[in-house]
C-alpha cells in the first residue's frame, strides 16, 4: 500500500486527480474528505494543503506526493523528486514597480522585497551578492509595492496578467516550476513495486500526450516517399485500400514535429489525413 498526498483544492487538485484517472486509478473525488482509497490499485490518497505536502512526505505520513517544484525547493525538506509531471507550470520571479529604474540585480540592494518564498528569495539574493530586506507575507503579495509595504515582490507568475494589473514588471526569474511527484527515501520492497507500477502508467500517459496517431491515404507511387517521413513506433503500418493504387498509412507523430510533417505529407500527395489523440502509449 502506497500513500499519496495531493492538493485538497487549488490549482493542482484537478490535474492531479485527472492524472490518476488517466492512469486507470479509480478514486472518489475527496474535495471534502481528508483521505480516500483507490478501489483498483494499492493506493491511499490524502488531500492536503500543498505547503504541507513536503513535510508529510519527509515524515513518512505520506510516501509520495504531487506538488509544485516551487514548494519542494522552498520547503527544502528531505524528499526526492521522482518525476516531472508537466502541469502546473509557472515561474518564480522578482518584479518591481513599472516606473522603477532597473538596470541589473544590484538595483535591489537595500530594497524591501515581499514574498511567500523567503528561502528561495534569500538564496537567490545571496548567490548574486545582493543584500535586501525580505518581508514574508502569505497572500496577495502583488499588492505590497502599491500600498508601500515593499519596493519589489518575489512571486509566482504564469500569464503575467497579475503583475500587469498591479503596475509591476518582471525583472528576474529565480526558478521555472511544474508539478512533480516527490517521495521519501525509504520505500519497502512492496512500496517500491507499487511505485514502479504507478510510474509505468504515468510514463505511458505522458508519452501519449506528446504524440498523435495519424492515418492517411497515399497513392502507391508516392508510398516510399511518404513512409520515409513517418517514424511510427517501429515503422508505419501500411494497408491496401479498396481503391486500386492507394494505401492507408498509420503512424505516430510527436507534437513538436506534427505541423511541419503534416504539411510535407500533404505536399507529397497524402490525402484524407486523420489525426487522433492517443490515450496511452507503452513502448
Ligand atoms: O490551499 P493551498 O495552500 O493548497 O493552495 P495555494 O493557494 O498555496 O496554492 P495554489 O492552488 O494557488 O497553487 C498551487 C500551485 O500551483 C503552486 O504552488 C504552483 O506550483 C502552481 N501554480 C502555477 C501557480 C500558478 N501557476 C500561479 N499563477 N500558483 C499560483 N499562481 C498565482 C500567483 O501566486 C499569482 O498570484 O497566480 C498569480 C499569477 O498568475 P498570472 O497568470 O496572473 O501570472
Ligand atoms: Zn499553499
Amino acid at each position: 500500500m502506497l500513500k499519496l498526498a495531493i492538493q485538497k483544492s487549488g490549482r493542482l487538485h484537478e490535474d492531479s486527480m485527472k492524472l490518476l484517472k488517466e492512469c486507470g486509478i479509480a478514486i472518489s473525488n475527496g474535495a471534502n474528505k481528508l483521505k480516500t482509497e483507490a478501489s483498483n490499485f494499492p493506493l491511499h490518497v490524502f488531500f492536503l494543503r500543498d505547503d504541507d505536502i513536503p513535510q508529510y512526505v519527509e515524515d513518512g505520513v505520506a510516501d509520495i506526493g504531487i506538488v509544485g517544484e516551487n514548494v519542494v525547493f522552498e520547503k527544502n525538506k528531505s524528499v526526492r523528486v521522482i518525476e516531472q509531471l508537466g502541469f502546473g507550470t509557472c515561474r518564480l520571479s522578482i518584479a518591481v514597480m513599472r516606473g522603477a529604474e532597473y538596470n541589473n540585480i544590484h538595483a535591489l540592494e537595500g530594497k524591501r522585497i515581499a514574498t511567500s518564498y523567503p528561502f528561495l528569495t534569500r538564496q537567490f539574493l545571496e548567490k548574486n551578492e545582493v543584500s535586501a530586506e525580505i518581508h514574508e507575507i502569505s497572500g496577495s503579495v502583488e499588492i505590497a509595492p502599491g500600498i508601500g509595504l515593499s519596493d519589489a515582490i518575489c512571486d509566482l507568475v504564469s500569464s503575467g496578467s497579475t503583475l500587469l494589473s498591479n503596475g509591476l514588471k518582471e525583472v528576474e526569474t529565480i526558478l521555472y516550476s511544474q508539478a512533480v511527484l516527490i517521495g521519501h527515501r525509504q520505500f519497502s520492497k512492496s512500496q517500491q513495486e507499487t511505485l514502479e507500477k504507478l510510474l509505468f502508467r504515468v510514463h505511458a500517459v505522458k508519452k501519449a500526450k506528446n504524440n498523435k496517431y495519424v492515418l492517411l491515404n497515399a497513392p502507391n507511387d508516392k508510398l516510399q516517399e511518404i513512409i520515409g517521413m513517418l517514424p511510427g513506433m517501429k515503422s508505419p503500418t501500411v494497408l491496401p485500400l479498396a481503391e486500386e493504387g492507394w494505401s492507408s498509412v498509420h503512424s505516430v507523430l510527436s507534437e513538436d514535429e506534427f505541423w511541419d510533417k503534416i504539411e510535407r505529407l500533404k505536399a507529397a500527395g497524402a490525402q484524407g489525413i486523420l489525426v487522433v489523440p492517443i490515450e496511452k502509449m507503452v513502448m
